[in-house]
């Protein structure tokens, strides 16, 4: 399809991995994170577009929008992706990191689908792919900052998909278990994360599906987990 899509967090992992197969399939990509040479290099790649931003900030979300504006005239596909976290019992958790957390994963989706929202309406029509966590719905030891981010990321969304939904928009949370990055500070292509982990490419995979559903109809939620993952 010749679709507009902005991507946030593309400049590795999961988001780079969406950026990639929408491209191939023939979308307008805007790669969107902080670092610049990454989205450089990926932006060979899809022949799209990079805008340099930092999620949790409103201007930098704005930014975002106007320059997908700018270069390709409209915007069909927001992929709220950037994300982060950090795990410790919830004592050793400072509030600096807590605030990290929730601004990027919680403040960085709402201040990316405000800022869309709006175009989205003007055409009645659009599609918003949350990558929330299968801890959006369960509850685990040293998760309490970023499980919490993630349960509110998802009431946000879900609440979107409410809003939005008569004006034609589409609102999809997909829900991925482990998946072999570089989140939380970790080095993604070791033998046993092929074993214990999805590839970025398979969360991809439920992006384009969940973008692939046909007009009436809008897949809400979507869980996906390495067969090995004891959740
Ligand atoms: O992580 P990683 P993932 N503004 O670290 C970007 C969720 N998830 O792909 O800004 C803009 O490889 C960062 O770019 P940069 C997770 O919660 C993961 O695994 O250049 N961008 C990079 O491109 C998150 O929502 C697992 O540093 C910002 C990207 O985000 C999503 O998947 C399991 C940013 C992070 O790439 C992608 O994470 C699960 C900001 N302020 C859910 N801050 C898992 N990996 O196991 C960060 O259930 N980025």
């Amino acid at each position: 399809t010749n679709q507009v899509a902005i991507v946030t967090g593309a400049s590795r992992g999961i988001g780079r991995a969406v950026a990639l197969l929408l491209a191939l399939q023939g979308a307008k990509v805007v790669a969107v994170s902080r670092s610049q040479d990454e989205l450089a290099e990926l932006t060979l790649k899809t022949k799209g577009v990079s805008v340099i931003a930092d999620v949790a900030d409103d201007d930098d979300a704005r930014y975002v929008v106007e320059e997908t504006l700018r270069h390709f005239g409209r915007v069909d596909i927001l992929v709220c992706n950037a994300g982060v976290g950090s795990f410790n019992l919830l004592e050793q958790v400072n509030a600096a990191e807590w605030d990290r957390i929730f601004n990027t994963n919680v403040k960085g989706t709402f201040l990316l689908c405000k800022a869309v929202v709006p175009h989205f309406k003007a055409q009645q029509s659009g599609h918003i792919v949350g990558i929330a966590s299968d801890v959006a719905k369960r509850t685990f030891v040293h998760g309490s900052a970023y499980g919490a981010s993630k349960f509110a990321q998802d009431a946000l969304l879900a609440t979107l998909r409410k809003e939005v939904r008569r004006h034609g928009i589409k609102v999809s949370t997909i829900y991925p278990g482990l998946v072999d990055t570089y989140f939380n500070d970790t080095t993604p292509g070791s033998a046993e994360a092929e074993k214990t982990h999805l590839r970025p490419g398979d969360v991809a995979q439920a992006v384009r599906y969940v973008l692939e559903a046909p007009p009436h109809v809008v897949i809400d939620e979507l869980m996906l987990h390495p067969l090995t993952q004891d959740y």
